[in-house]
C-alpha cells in the first residue's frame, strides 16, 4: 500500500448483467480490503440511462472508503475488481457485470481522460445521486459547491429525476 495520508473516497457501484446483487455484495467485500468502509448506501433498482437499447435494469449503490491508496492507485484497484467480476469493455455504457466509478476522492479535482475527479457525470444522474444522498446529502461538489441534495431536487424538478429509481433494500 502506498505511503500516503488516508483520504475518504466515494465509490459508485453498478451492475446489470449476471446476478447483480451477488456481484455488488462481493465487490463491497473486495473494496473493504482497500481500506475502511465508513458508510454504505441502500441498494437501488434503476432504469438504464444511455447505451444500447434493451438492457436489463441496473442495481446501483455507493459507499465511502477511507484508504491510504492515492487516487490513481485506487482507480487501478477498482479496474482490477471489475476485471475479476468478468467485466468486458466493448462499447460505452453497454450492459456490465460490474462498474465501479470513483466519484470523489476527498476534494481533489483532476481533469485527465484516465482520471477525472469529481466523476464528470455524477451530479447529473439520479442513479448516482440517490445512493450518494444516503452517504452525505450535504456533501458539496468540490468545483461547483452544489450539495448532493440540491442536485437531486433539481433533477426531480426537471422531471428526469427519480423516475425509474427505486430503493430496493437498505440491507445488502
Ligand atoms: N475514468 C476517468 N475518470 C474516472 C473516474 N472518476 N471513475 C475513465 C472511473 N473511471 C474514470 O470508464 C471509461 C474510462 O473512464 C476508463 O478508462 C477510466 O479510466 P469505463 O468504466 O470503462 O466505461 P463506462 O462505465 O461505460 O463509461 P463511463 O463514462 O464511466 O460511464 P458512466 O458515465 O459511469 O455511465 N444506467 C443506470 N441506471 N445505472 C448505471 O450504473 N451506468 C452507466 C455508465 C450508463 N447508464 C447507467 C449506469
Ligand atoms: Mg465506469
Amino acid at each position: 500500500m502506498a505511503d500516503q495520508v488516508a483520504a475518504t473516497a466515494w465509490i459508485a457501484l453498478g451492475a446489470n448483467l449476471g446476478d447483480p446483487q451477488t456481484t455488488l455484495r462481493w465487490a463491497r467485500a473486495e473494496l473493504a480490503r482497500l481500506g475502511a468502509v465508513t458508510a454504505v448506501s441502500a441498494l437501488y433498482r434503476t432504469a438504464p440511462v444511455g447505451g444500447p437499447a434493451g438492457q436489463p435494469d441496473y442495481l446501483n449503490a455507493a459507499l465511502s472508503l477511507r484508504t491510504q491508496l492515492g487516487a490513481p492507485d485506487l482507480l487501478a484497484a477498482l479496474h482490477d475488481i471489475e476485471a475479476r467480476a468478468g467485466r468486458e469493455r466493448r462499447e460505452r455504457w453497454e450492459a456490465r457485470t460490474l462498474d465501479l466509478d470513483l466519484i470523489l476522492y476527498g476534494d481533489l479535482v483532476i481533469h485527465t481522460p484516465a482520471l477525472t475527479l469529481p466523476h464528470p457525470r455524477a451530479w447529473e444522474r439520479a442513479f448516482v445521486l440517490a445512493p450518494l444522498a444516503d452517504l452525505g446529502p450535504q456533501r458539496r461538489h468540490p468545483e461547483t459547491g452544489q450539495t448532493v441534495a440540491a442536485a437531486l431536487v433539481r433533477l426531480e424538478q426537471s422531471g428526469v429525476g427519480l423516475d425509474g429509481v427505486f430503493r430496493e433494500t437498505s440491507d445488502w
